[in-house]
């Protein structure tokens, strides 16, 4: 059934907005975010590697034809840092990895290098925002006195670690490494991270925490990046399993009814609201549990199980049985958006990634149940005749339609709605780590360092 999905999603994309970034599927055109600047095809860059999965081998020759001849970086624009980063240098080195196709790994490192002036600030935490033309970088107005965010500056590892392997120039590793070293030598508010860091002072910004926007994939990549160096990234492991514990003891909290969620902390105070993107947050801990400490691997896969079960309940407590953008337990409340602006779903992963995960790691069969009711409800409210379309409302009984394909539902929610319906065998975890745009990038095992040494 996702591979159905995927070709009515690439399809549209294909008839109406071929080139551009995104897809508008009810006014059928192009659909442009300022998130690229200038760079053409978001969608097909994203999409790459989910169409090589589904061996859907046609359309992935032709998004293959288009990168060649038309992805182009050298254009006068500014662009997130992060968002390049996770879609276009993610999608690139998956493409790469799976097909084998130099020109995927000539485009990621052109763009990489690319990337390298964000980073020239005091302290090397990189801006936000580049042009990639003149280089020069500044960040969103709106962060907390200058500050980059820490979900933007803590999401570039896995790519850059991948991008010095591949082309053999360390600079990029180092780039990252030193982020690292600034955040290590940082007081943390109780052993917590706050979301905004100074790039030119060194010191956060506001004591805003968060597992959801502004947090979560800093907390996701320490993670995987432990376990893309084949486990001996000793610094990564400690800073992640040190983050979740402070994690627990501050922001997860159980609802009256029985129902975990992780709030959000500001100086101290909570704020009992869970986001959808912090939903992703049950399939990290899951993926950890068997890198903690051995009294407690059985508690972070409980810890996945119930992130789970509460993110299935935001979805269960809507008309559509489809979660809204953030839900709170507060004023009554348990699992459900009380604000107009939170009621919205714009065809995000992370339930569904959750699912995945806990499938993989528990075979669980309810996980494959509520994989297939997010499947039926994303048939009848989302899929339009020019593809599919975020919901305004979710809590509504009629779909009022956002009019946006965004490119992470082909890269992601398509991609995990398959992998939660295929054997454990494509994409092992073993081998694999996805980042946080569900591309997958080889585990650098310790044995394939000795051949290529033994080569040499
Ligand atoms: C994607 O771009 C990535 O998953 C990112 O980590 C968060 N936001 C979107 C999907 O919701």
């Amino acid at each position: 059934v996702s591979l159905q999905m995927m070709k009515h999603a690439w399809d549209n994309y294909k008839r109406y907005a071929w080139g551009l970034n995104e897809l508008k599927p009810i006014s059928k055109q192009g659909h442009s975010s300022n998130l690229f600047g200038n760079i053409q095809g978001a969608t097909i860059v994203d999409a790459l590697d989910t169409l090589y999965v589904m061996e859907m081998k046609e359309e992935f020759k032709e998004a293959t034809e288009w990168v060649e001849k038309n992805l182009d970086f050298n254009v006068n624009a500014e662009i997130s840092v992060f968002e390049v980063n996770i879609r276009f240098v993610g999608g690139l080195l998956s493409a790469y990895y799976l097909s084998g196709e130099e020109v995927f790994r000539k485009k990621a490192v052109e763009l990489g290098e690319k990337l390298l002036p964000a980073f020239n600030t005091p302290t090397g935490i990189p801006w936000a925002l580049l042009n990639i033309k003149s280089g020069i970088g500044r960040n969103w107005p709106w962060a907390s006195g200058g500050s980059s965010i820490l979900a933007e500056f803590g999401t570039l590892h896995l790519e850059f670690i991948h991008l010095s392997h591949l082309s053999g120039n360390p600079v990029f590793a180092e780039k990252v490494m030193n982020i690292r070293k600034v955040l290590n030598r940082l007081d943390k508010p109780e052993g917590l991270y706050p979301n905004y860091l100074n790039p030119s002072s060194g010191q956060w910004g506001q004591h805003h925490v968060s597992i959801g926007g502004l947090g979560d994939s800093f907390y996701e990549y320490l993670l995987k990046a432990w376990l893309m160096s084949d486990k001996t990234d000793e610094e990564g492991k400690k800073m992640y399993y040190d983050a979740v514990q402070a994690i627990e003891t501050h922001l997860i909290r159980k609802s009256s009814s029985g129902l975990t969620y992780i709030a959000e902390w500001k100086g101290g105070l909570l704020e009992h609201k869970m986001g959808h993107l912090t939903c992703f947050a049950g399939g990290m801990f899951a993926l950890g549990a068997d890198g903690a400490p051995p009294d407690k691997t059985g508690h972070h896969i409980e810890l996945g199980a119930e992130i789970a079960r509460t993110c299935h309940e935001s979805y269960d407590r809507t008309s559509m049985k489809l979660g809204p953008e953030a839900f709170r337990f507060d004023g009554g409340v348990e699992a459900i958006a009380t604000r107009q602006n939170e009621k919205y779903y714009i065809l995000r992963p992370e339930v569904i990634e959750t699912y995945m995960y806990m499938w993989r790691l528990t075979h669980d069969p309810k996980y494959r149940q509520w994989g297939w009711e997010a499947v039926e409800a994303l048939e009848k409210h989302c899929r339009v005749d020019g593809g599919y379309s975020g919901i305004r409302d979710v809590y509504n009984n009629h779909e009022s339609h956002d009019d946006v394909q965004q490119s992470f539902f082909l890269s992601e929610t398509l991609k995990y709605l398959y992998l939660l319906f295929s054997e454990d065998d494509l994409l092992p975890f073993e081998h694999w780590v996805f980042n946080t745009e569900a591309h997958p990038l080889p585990v650098l095992h310790k044995d394939d360092e000795n051949k290529e040494e033994n080569k040499k």
